[in-house]
């Protein structure tokens, strides 16, 4: 079992596809197990981004995740990672293949709508520094069967 850490960025909140952006994790079979409308502090934002510290980007990245609020959602699942990142698209979205989150409502790298933890390592972590454990829902799912052989 697998968690993932998916944000719905400022630019997702601001054009009003953060239900879009739920919507598709949701249909996909990804079960749902916390969300929240938040603003990223610097703290947080630079905690989540640390690996990229250093890079020439970094900077951007930390001013573009806390330029206004965000949708935070975690998802658990088999394969959960590598099924987020497939639905979310290659990374500059005008790359990404249509059918894609970014290959169907992105054209910058700088604006590429979403977040998905990259390894099942990342997705602990991040789902661990956005949310507290009674944030968190394990529950059962009744269609599991259907989604899942
Ligand atoms: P995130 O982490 O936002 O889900 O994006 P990706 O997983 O698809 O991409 P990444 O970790 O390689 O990069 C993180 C983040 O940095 C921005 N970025 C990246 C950038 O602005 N310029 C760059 O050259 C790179 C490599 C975009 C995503």
């Amino acid at each position: 079992m697998e968690r993932t850490l998916i944000i719905a960025k400022p630019d997702a909140v601001q054009r009003g596809l953060s239900g879009e952006i739920l919507r598709r994790f949701e249909q996909r079979g990804l079960r749902l197990i916390g969300m929240k409308f938040m603003q990223v502090s610097r703290d947080l934002a630079e905690r989540h981004y640390a690996e990229h510290e250093g890079k020439p980007f970094y900077n951007g990245l930390v001013d573009y995740i806390t330029s206004g609020p965000v949708v935070v959602m975690a998802f658990e699942g088999r394969n959960a990672i590598v099924a987020a990142r497939t639905t979310i698209g290659a990374t500059k979205p005008h790359e990404a293949a249509a059918g894609t989150i970014r290959g169907d409502f992105g054209m910058d790298i700088g604006r590429n709508l979403v977040h998905g933890s990259d390894s099942p390592g990342n997705g602990e972590r991040e789902v661990s520094i956005f949310f507290n454990e009674d944030e968190l829902i394990s529950w059962g799912r009744d269609t599991e069967k259907w989604i899942f052989e």
